[in-house]
């Protein structure tokens, strides 16, 4: 390598784990194949809530490609992949005896990807419910939180010695709010009285698999859960629009951090949703079971949202603006310097916690162009940007010890359905599901193999192959 190009690089810590993330509902298909039980988001696509209806939920048909999608995994040159078991394959109704055949194919894609050195990450629950639970009231009946532990403890003893990273939930805040209070996720419910609950019982069930975790998991790996966690910032410095994004904050991210690093839900806005809502039903013990010790917090981050107060608002009194910046096709603004004040945040305010970026990514518009190739300056330059400010966190002494990129492929943005496009691999839906690696492969095992970001300089930016 010449000298130049060695002085434009930004070198990251020995050891950082690089990977790239998918979750099952998002990637498998495979939805009627070996015993699958109903899952929350079939019913939820088959009442009109997914774009493309239930076909698209065959999504990226991993359940029958995994090989192929190792392979790439491989080829990526990644130190760990963050993937999801969907709940509904290793206890079809919820509960009972174990499908052998789900937890086969899970001991398929471990066995796999240990054997090519990619480390498994596993998701416990990336918010596919077995419908048979959410029948009997789902997140917001405490009895699904037992059930999540008894499925948690299956995993722990049948992968638990092949997989370093566990994490419980994936981001609970969208659980509770996107799919209870908005409704534009499954369940689909519209019943913003539900937040504090469904919340409480996300996280009491986190606290019982962490508990279960530490009786039986070999030592040596280790459990966290993954929060989503956007800067919430006042559209000014008037009173009330500070303090609609002080609320904001302490809704989507102090709820969480607060009740699993400090052991107790922010007062305030337990205060206010018991006033116009409805708090969290605490039992005693509860607080404790939450903050049970964790190894690592999993930060997900991807743009920020700025208020202004609104007291027409039921839920949190004030509305979002529209960004002022470029934004991805998600709409949401390109806000790099977030991830910085995130990660600065939960180290000046919850301690020296060990922290993964467990997702960071963009969706754009992606097509192949003439040549067969998918170009995609933009994520390129998305990723890198925010690899910058993660350089800039760690320098400013935050212990951050890993990265993944969020997707390996293209896949089902959920309610989106199958057009919002967040992978390094290119899916071709329309024909037979072809993966093409986009210029942000190739960029991005270059920064696995230097384990450095290259920084644009006077030669040129280097965005595409
Ligand atoms: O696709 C989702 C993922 O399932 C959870 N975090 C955010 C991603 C992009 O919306």
């Amino acid at each position: 390598m010449a000298e130049s190009d060695t002085c434009r690089l930004l070198g990251f810590p020995d050891g950082f784990l690089w990977g790239v993330a998918t979750a099952a509902p998002q990637i498998e298909g495979g939805l009627d194949l070996d015993g699958r039980g109903e899952s929350i988001w079939d019913r939820f696509a088959r009442r009109g809530g997914v774009a493309g209806g239930l076909g698209a939920l065959e999504a990226c048909d991993h359940y029958r490609r995994w090989e192929e999608d190792v392979a790439h995994l491989a080829d990526l040159g990644v130190g760990a992949y963050r993937f999801s078991v969907a709940w509904p394959r290793v206890f079809p109704t919820g509960g009972g005896r174990p499908d052998r055949r789900g937890l086969d194919f899970y001991r398929r894609l471990v066995d796999a990807l240990v054997k090519r050195a990619v480390r498994p990450a596993v998701t416990l629950y990336h918010w596919d419910l077995p419908q048979a639970l959410q029948d009997r009231g789902g997140w917001a009946n405490r009895d699904t939180a037992y059930r999540f532990c008894d499925y948690a403890a299956t995993l722990f003893r049948h992968l638990g010695a092949d997989v370093p990273l566990w994490m419980t939930h994936n981001e609970p805040f969208v659980v509770a709010y996107l799919g209870h209070v908005t409704g534009e996720h499954a369940p689909g419910l519209r019943r913003p009285w539900l937040f504090a609950r469904v919340a409480h019982h996300l996280l009491v069930s986190h606290g019982l698999a962490v508990r279960a975790f530490r009786q039986l998991a070999p030592a040596g790996s280790r459990i966290g859960i993954t929060l989503f966690l956007w800067p919430q910032q006042p559209a000014s410095d008037r009173p009330a629009d500070v303090a609609a994004a002080r609320r904001a904050d302490a809704a989507v991210n102090r709820w969480f951090l607060d009740a699993l690093l400090k052991g107790d839900y922010p007062a305030d806005v337990r205060r206010y949703l018991a006033r116009r809502l409805a708090g969290p039903p605490v039992r005693p013990g509860d607080a404790e079971l939450i903050a049970e010790p964790i190894d690592f917090l999993g930060v997900q981050y991807y743009s920020r949202v700025v208020h202004r107060a609104d007291p027409w608002n039921l839920f949190q009194g004030s509305r979002q603006l529209p960004p002022a910046g470029p934004t991805t096709a998600m709409g949401w603004e390109i806000y790099p310097e977030g991830l910085y004040e995130v990660l600065t945040r939960i180290h000046r305010d919850y301690g020296p916690v060990p922290l993964y970026v467990t997702e960071c990514g963009a969706a754009f518009d992606d097509r192949p162009a003439a040549d067969g190739r998918v170009h995609d300056p933009q994520r390129v330059a998305y990723l890198r940007d925010h690899l910058v400010q993660l350089h800039r966190a760690l320098t400013a002494g935050v212990d951050v010890r890993g990265l993944f990129v969020w997707s390996l492929m293209d896949n089902l943005e959920w309610h989106h359905g199958l057009d919002r496009r967040f992978g390094l691999l290119y899916v071709d839906f329309d024909h037979g599901r072809r993966r093409i690696p986009k210029a942000s492969f190739a960029w991005f095992r270059e920064v696995v193999r230097q384990n450095a970001v290259a920084m644009p300089g006077p030669a040129g930016g280097g965005e595409d192959e």
